[in-house]
């Protein structure tokens, strides 16, 4: 078996003529024309100069050209490096920087502002799509219809994602072919994924969920997804009814259940509804059920290690819970500081190892080996606990991290920025309950001066260059930072304190 992922794609549809991609205006791409335009995708990528092991970064909107470009990189078995289309100038130019892409694509519409901000960077810059004759799609366009899919080894680099740290820098995770073809046939297997699954898709594509859990399950079940722009309530309402599945966040699911047209009615056609990258409140899985008649499947994943735990198919989907490792993963209870397994039912750090654990990070040996025990089970900083059941339930993290909506913020990169503006002297973030996000990214901060922290002023001087999802909704002045005996701030006390912020 040759160890690229699109091979095995490529030995898992049987009928070219069936649906891949379906679109909101009814069109519609088979798998026959997805082998062409991601074939064309690669030799236009060849034709940039671009070859194994080199990184394609891309910063774009939601568009099918950005799959046949993901797939092109599978092809050629070149590094596929998706960026979150919130992330500012100054947050693209690290990535660049770390990266060193040899080719970054973007929208038309920013094609000479990209070109501007990366001016000292040796990358070629190209526009996806537009009118513009040297766009990537234009120019895949003009590329012969056949490509012979590059033999490369499974443990070859699939793509880098990157994903912030406690230390506020972010790192590049490694992913290679292997640890998304085996996620991907395990998913198909035990979520009993086939052809005859469409898939709505309302999820980004720059991030794991969007990417590799929905899309290469989709692709290695032979299956269709029906491709919306983003996630907008209204569009998913009337898109149910062509739709057998969907994957979400649980921003999805409180959304449409704030619906009242949303009912059983709606989701009649459908057989699976599953939800990840954040908790799932167990009052929404059990408002969920008592709505539709169906029960969510939540499962667990991470950047760093793609899908980790789900709960049955067959079996009872507990509430609150993330259910069991998947076939070929092996996960465990440990404690966080000495690393000591731990009982069932004692609360520890989620450990794993498996296909689907990544390389390590891009460049950054010593964090690697930090996130790994000696006998190489990865730490994923999420604690909690195996019931009598078997099942993983998720109790907490041991790291400071705040998901808002599905999107990962790591405190220290925001307290850095507010820590370099004028009048703040210092500031923690925090993540306080919120009716849609989940968490709302939240900024306690202390004056400098006598002066008070203006709000909204603070809040613009830091979207010049945090992407808009991490700035804090809240800036919130107080006299003093409560800390420890060592200094360090106790979060958990103005966590506490400010936990109504945003309830009515
Ligand atoms: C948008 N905004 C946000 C978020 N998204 N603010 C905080 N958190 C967010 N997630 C900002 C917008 O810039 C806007 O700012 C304002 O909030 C209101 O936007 P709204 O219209 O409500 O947002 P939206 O466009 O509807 O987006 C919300 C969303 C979206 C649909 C929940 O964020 C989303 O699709 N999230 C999914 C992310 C995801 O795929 N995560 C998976 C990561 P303003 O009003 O100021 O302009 S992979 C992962 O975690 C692991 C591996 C796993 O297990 O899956
Ligand atoms: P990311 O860095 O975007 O890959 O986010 C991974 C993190 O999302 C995990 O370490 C968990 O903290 C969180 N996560 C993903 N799925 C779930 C879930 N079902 N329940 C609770 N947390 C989750």
């Amino acid at each position: 078996m040759s160890g690229n992922l699109f091979r095995t794609i490529e030995d898992a549809i049987a009928d070219r003529a069936a649906p891949f991609l379906v679109l909101p205006d009814g069109s519609q791409t088979t798998y026959g024309e997805m082998f062409v335009l991601s074939g064309q995708f690669a030799h236009a990528l060849t034709a940039n100069g671009v070859a194994r092991g080199d990184r394609v970064a891309v910063q774009t909107g939601k568009c099918a050209e950005c799959l046949w470009l993901y797939l092109a990189c599978l092809r050629i078995g070149a590094v596929y490096l998706p960026l979150n289309s919130a992330y500012t100038a100054a947050e693209i130019t690290y990535f660049v920087g770390d990266a060193e892409p040899t080719l970054f694509v973007c929208d038309a519409a920013r094609l000479d502002d990209m070109r501007r901000t990366l001016a000292d960077g040796a990358q070629t810059v190209l526009a996806i799509t537009g009118a513009d004759a040297e766009s990537l799609a234009a120019q895949a366009g003009r590329m012969p219809e056949q490509f012979d899919t590059v033999d490369i080894l499974a443990d070859d680099l699939a793509a880098i994602l990157y994903t912030s740290g406690t230390t506020g820098r972010s790192k590049g995770a490694m992913i290679t072919h292997e640890n998304l073809r085996s996620n991907a046939l395990a998913l198909v297997d035990i979520w009993r994924f086939g052809p005859a699954d469409r898939l709505l898709h309302a999820l980004p594509i720059y991030h794991t969920h969007g990417l590799f859990v929905a899309t290469n399950t989709i692709l290695l079940a032979g299956a269709s997804m029906l491709f919306l722009p983003k996630f907008d309530v209204e569009a998913v309402l009337n898109c149910l009814p062509q739709a057998t599945t969907m994957m979400g966040v649980p921003t999805f699911y409180s959304r449409l259940l704030a619906r009242p047209d949303f009912t059983a009615e709606t989701v009649s056609n459908m057989r699976l509804f599953i939800s990840g990258s954040a908790p799932l409140s167990a009052e929404v899985h059990r408002t969920f059920t008592a709505r539709t008649g169906l029960a969510i499947l939540e499962r667990y994943g991470m950047t760093e290690t793609n899908m980790i735990t789900s709960n049955p198919h067959d079996g009872p989907r507990k509430p609150g819970a993330v259910g069991f490792p998947l076939p070929g993963v092996t996960a465990r209870i440990a404690d966080p500081h000495s690393g000591q397994l731990l009982d069932q039912g004692e609360i520890g750090v989620i450990e794993l190892t498996g296909p689907n654990v990544f390389k390590g990070y891009w460049r950054m040996p010593e964090k690697t080996r930090q996130v790994f025990r000696d006998d190489g089970y990865f730490i994923t900083g999420d604690l909690g606990y195996i019931d009598d059941d078997g099942y993983f339930t998720i109790s907490g993290r041991d790291k400071d991290l705040i998901i808002s909506g599905g999107l990962n913020v790591y405190p220290a990169e925001i307290e850095n920025a507010l820590d370099a503006l004028d009048g703040i002297a210092e500031s923690a973030i925090i993540g306080l309950p919120h009716a849609d996000f989940g968490e709302a990214v939240t900024a306690i901060v202390v004056a400098s001066d006598t002066h008070a922290v203006e709000e909204d002023t603070i809040r613009r001087q830091l979207q010049s260059d945090l992407a808009k999802f991490k700035v804090p909704r809240r800036v919130i002045t107080i006299d003093s930072l409560p800390r420890n005996t060592m200094g360090k701030v106790q979060k958990n006390l103005l966590r506490e304190e400010f936990v109504d912020l945003y309830r009515e």
